[in-house]
């Protein structure tokens, strides 16, 4: 199979900052080797230049992405294989060996097609890849999302994602079958478009992880038993582009355990850096730093924001936040970069700090850096800046609502002793034989209560507001797909009814609830569809911490559905009537 490369030909471009060459399959994220990201990709242009036009962050909805008539192609193979990206040896699940997964790169308004073969064996998982943050209009049926937009691939089984890049800036993409992203499926997924910033240079994605040495199946046991010590499971260490150094003293198995390299990059100090975080973790909060100095906030989530200025980046899981880093001072200087995640209150994490070195341009590759960490201030609640703080650059207000729902999430252990968490007094719990989407697209609304479907109709509700009440004193990272959300609210405590920034609030994709907290927030109803709104740490979501918002049925039934989604059930249904599934979890 041939990997489309005809894209990775970098023409020069006459402003000296910007050029960069990337290649993307070599799996360099975090060595000196890794080259710069580029403002663009500059093949397949159209005709006038910038792809996008003359299209600018403040004259164009980001939503509202051109036609540039290009489709970047990938080719994926996964499979298990052995790596120790801290030094300590463990089985794990990757696409073409890399881990982080391979890099996928577009433009605003390109479409991304990804071809998947499942070729996990020993033993074999179903999978599925979800394109984080991405609204999939026109194509709900590639979101990724087994028992809900598709049956899962089935092993041995090859599928094909075509969807557009109709939003610009920093996402991922992972695996959504259980938690198996937990075992290697997390990359990189990066569209370029116009900036509101000025910077000199893209450092590019900077995945922030905690890296778990038992298999996902095993924490997920632990996390959803009625063992209190089972149920607090940790985290062995805390990854920056999948690197960091572990303590292999620790070891007393005798696995192979061996001295790993921080991730390192490389800048020259007066120019302005582009750092594009995510935070891919499983299971805990990342709160980003760089020893002495300021970040200025720049865009979160795919939602471009009036640029402000902190010490600590604070992204739960999913998150993104692209940052601005000018290094200053001696130029043979080196210092640390960090990622904390705030260990007992927002993570299980027995190595909760995850570090990776910045080199000035004339100091040695092997330098440590001798700075000081930024103090931590730690409030226990998990929440992102206030939201006042968050001003969307594209303003947008949000209409009046024409419903109003209210979401109660609960943790209870059922009568069988499994530790749960419901929402609206029922876990969800998936039917992988019968995705959600395809019954709508038969006009199939009838869900039968075991297992648990967890449908919300929304019907044709031109405008939807949604009060999610957190009654247990965990925190949660809630993500909404096919839709960013207008933040309305977010607090501990029960809603006031007041809302931040009426004229303009903060939109994005995930959004961190308090222990005991609340958030409002609000979207239009313009993309048919069927739209998971959970959880995103990995083992809650396993314990059922998730719901389907079923959008506009009726235009669901008009949709021509590609026939490789009947064909992947057919091939699910083949595999599951001679294979048993052993679904410990929800599914997703
Ligand atoms: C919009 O952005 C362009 C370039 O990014 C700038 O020249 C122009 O002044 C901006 N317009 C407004 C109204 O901010
Ligand atoms: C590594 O772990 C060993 C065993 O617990 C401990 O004695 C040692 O201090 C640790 N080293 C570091 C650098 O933390
Ligand atoms: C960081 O910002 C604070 C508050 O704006 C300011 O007082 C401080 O001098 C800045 N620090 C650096 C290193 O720029
Ligand atoms: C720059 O830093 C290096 C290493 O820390 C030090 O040896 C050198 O004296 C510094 N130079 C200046 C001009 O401060
Ligand atoms: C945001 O709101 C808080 C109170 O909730 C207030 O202290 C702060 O000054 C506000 N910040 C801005 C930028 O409006
Ligand atoms: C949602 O809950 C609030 C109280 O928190 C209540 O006033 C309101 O009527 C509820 N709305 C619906 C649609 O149940
Ligand atoms: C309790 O939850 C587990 C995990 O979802 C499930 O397998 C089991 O059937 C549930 N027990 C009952 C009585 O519903
Ligand atoms: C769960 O554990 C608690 C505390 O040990 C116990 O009281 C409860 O009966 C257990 N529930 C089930 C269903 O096993
Ligand atoms: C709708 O789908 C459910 C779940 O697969 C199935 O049990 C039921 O028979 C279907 N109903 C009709 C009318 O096809
Ligand atoms: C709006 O959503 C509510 C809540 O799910 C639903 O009961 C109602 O039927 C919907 N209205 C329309 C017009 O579809
Ligand atoms: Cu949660």
């Amino acid at each position: 199979m041939t990997f489309i490369r005809n894209w990775i030909f970098i023409i020069a471009l006459s402003i000296p900052c910007c050029i960069a060459t990337f290649f993307p399959g070599d799996s360099l994220l975090g060595t000196l080797g890794a080259s710069l990201f580029p403002p663009f990709l500059t093949n397949n242009p159209l005709p006038d230049g910038f792809p996008w036009k003359l299209c600018s962050a403040n004259n164009t909805d980001p939503k509202d992405a051109p036609n540039t008539g290009v489709t970047r192609y990938y080719d994926f193979t996964i499979k298990r294989g052995k790596a120790a990206p801290d030094g300590y040896e463990k089985e794990v699940i990757l696409i073409n060996g890399e881990f982080p997964a391979p890099t996928i790169e577009a433009n605003w308004g390109d479409w991304i097609e990804v071809k998947v073969k499942n070729a996990i064996t020993g033993p074999e998982e179903g999978t599925s890849l979800h394109w984080h943050g991405l609204f999939q209009k026109e194509t709900p049926w590639y979101d990724g999302v087994p028992s809900i937009t598709q049956c899962p691939i089935a092993p041995r089984a090859t599928f094909t994602y075509r969807f557009r890049a109709d939003v610009y800036g920093t996402t991922w993409y992972h695996a959504h079958y259980s938690a198996q992203y937990s075992a290697g499926l997390t990359g990189a997924l990066i569209i370029y478009g116009p900036s509101h910033v000025q910077y000199d240079e893209d450092l590019g994605p900077i995945m922030l992880q905690d890296w778990y040495h038992k298999d996902y199946y095993s924490v997920v046991e632990g996390v959803m038993s009625n063992d209190t010590a089972l149920q607090e499971q940790y985290s062995d260490n805390t990854i920056i582009n999948g690197r960091m150094p572990y303590n292999c003293s620790l070891v007393t198995d005798g696995t192979p355990c061996s001295q790993s390299t921080y991730s390192k990059f490389r800048v020259t100090p007066g120019k302005t850096y582009k750092l594009r975080l995510i935070n891919t973790a499983a299971g805990g909060w990342q709160h980003f730093s760089i020893d002495g100095y300021n970040l200025t906030i720049v865009a979160n989530d795919f939602v471009a924001i009036h640029p402000y200025s902190t010490k600590i980046v604070t992204l739960g899981i999913g998150q993104r936040s692209d940052v601005l880093f000018t290094p200053t001072g001696n130029a043979t200087g080196a210092v640390w970069m960090r990622t904390n995640q705030y260990a007992d209150s927002c993570a299980r994490a027995l190595q909760p700090e995850g570090k990776a070195i910045i080199l000035y341009d004339k100091a040695s590759e092997d330098t440590i850096p001798a700075t000081e960490a930024t103090p931590i201030v730690d409030d226990g609640t998990c929440r992102n800046d206030p939201l006042n703080m968050t001003v969307p650059y594209y303003p947008s207000a949000p209409p009046e609502p024409s419903v109003t729902y209210n979401i109660t999430i609960t943790q209870v252990v059922n009568s069988t002793g499994h530790k749960l968490f419901y929402m609206n007094g029922s876990p969800f719990q998936a039917n992988y034989n019968n995705p959600i989407l395809l019954l709508a697209n038969e006009r199939n609304y009838s869900y039968p209560y075991d297992p648990q479907w967890n449908v919300i109709n929304l019907g044709s509700n031109s405008s939807v507001r949604i009060n999610v009440w957190n009654d247990n004193f965990v925190p949660h990272p809630m993500h909404l797909h096919g839709h960013d959300m207008w933040v309305l609210h977010d607090g501990l405590g029960q809603w006031d009814g007041t809302i931040v920034n009426p004229e303009n609030p903060q939109r994005r994709d995930t959004q961190n609830l308090a222990p005991n907290g609340h958030i409002v927030f609000q979207y239009n109803l313009d993309n048919p569809g069927v739209w998971l709104f959970h959880c995103h740490l990995a083992w809650h979501l396993s314990s059922g911490l998730s719901v389907s918002l079923l959008e506009r049925p009726k235009e669901i039934n008009q949709f021509q559905i590609p026939f490789i989604m009947t064909q992947t059930c057919v091939e699910w249904d083949i595999y599951t009537a001679f294979n048993t599934i052993d679904q410990i979890d929800s599914g997703v």
